[in-house]
């Protein structure tokens, strides 16, 4: 069995800088299958992605730019769409019941809009920056770029706890895009093509999934194609999606071992 050395695997040269050599536990890391592939709205600078009753639901950043979108999977054709005020720099999304719940970057205010008609119903503020949410069906999950994730009550909007995050034993940031699957949290890490498994109880990371060559050096464009960025889960048919900023496809996913861990030398 190949031992990755995981700083370097993810390319995240500040972390390998602060790395102690005490190897916990080694990670399984996963690769890919690509099961289907969908068109992606390349001026969608996704945000947040999440699957719901036949739907995905996006939300794209940028000032001036941020929206909240229907989408109809199989087309990429925008059902509805909403524009975010000009001011806000859209972020994560989240449904919970009848509502669409949104986040901002940096400006500390979150959005509360009617599910079925995305008209805003009120607004919520909370502390730092905001990246992306999720929920396991009985709390929403928020990323806020460092590396806890926080719990929020679905109803109050406040917060009820923090997970502090960690791979190998050290605190990892960056965490971006998050979706629940099958009793984990898979969250997007931030300018690189890996996703991360993390248990929900402990905040260890359980698996590195690697979607490196997903979207061809052919398929991207110049200028344009930004990091990956987007995970949703269709729960009822065991169906993971990804994409990323402005790119041209998201694609349905499978993943399979590698059959190798990510540690450290010792
Ligand atoms: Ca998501």
């Amino acid at each position: 069995m190949r031992i990755l050395n995981w700083a370097l695997a993810l390319g995240a040269s500040a972390l390998a800088a602060t790395f102690a050599v005490t190897c916990a536990a080694a990670v399984p890391v996963y690769s890919f299958d690509v099961v289907h592939t969908y068109p992606h709205d390349t001026h969608a600078f996704t945000e947040g992605l999440l699957y719901h009753d036949g739907f995905l639901y996006e939300s794209t950043g940028l000032e001036k730019l941020s929206s909240i979108r229907k989408v109809r999977l199989e087309s990429g054709e925008v059902l509805q769409k909403i524009a975010i005020p000009p001011q806000y720099f859209g972020e994560g999304i989240v449904i919970w019941k009848h509502r669409l719940i949104s986040l901002t970057w940096k400006s500390h205010v979150g959005f509360v809009f009617d599910l079925a008609s995305l008209k805003l119903q009120k607004t919520f503020h909370y502390t730092g920056e905001g990246w992306a949410l999720t929920q396991d069906g009985r709390r929403l999950i928020m990323s806020d770029g460092t590396a806890e994730l926080r719990f929020l009550d679905p109803l109050t909007l406040q917060e009820t706890g923090r997970l502090k995050v960690t791979l190998d034993g050290q605190p990892l940031e960056n965490l971006n895009e998050l979706e629940w699957v099958r009793g984990e949290i898979f969250a997007n890490l931030w300018q690189t093509n890996w996703l991360v498994r993390i248990n929900p109880d402990s905040g260890q990371v359980v698996g590195l999934i690697d979607l490196a060559g997903l979207l061809r050096p052919s398929e991207q464009i110049p200028g344009q194609t930004d990091v990956l960025n987007g995970i949703a889960y269709d729960a009822r048919d065991d169906r993971l999606y990804v994409t990323g900023k402005n790119w041209p496809k998201l694609f349905e996913i499978r993943l399979k071992s590698t059959g190798e861990v990510a540690g450290t030398k010792h």
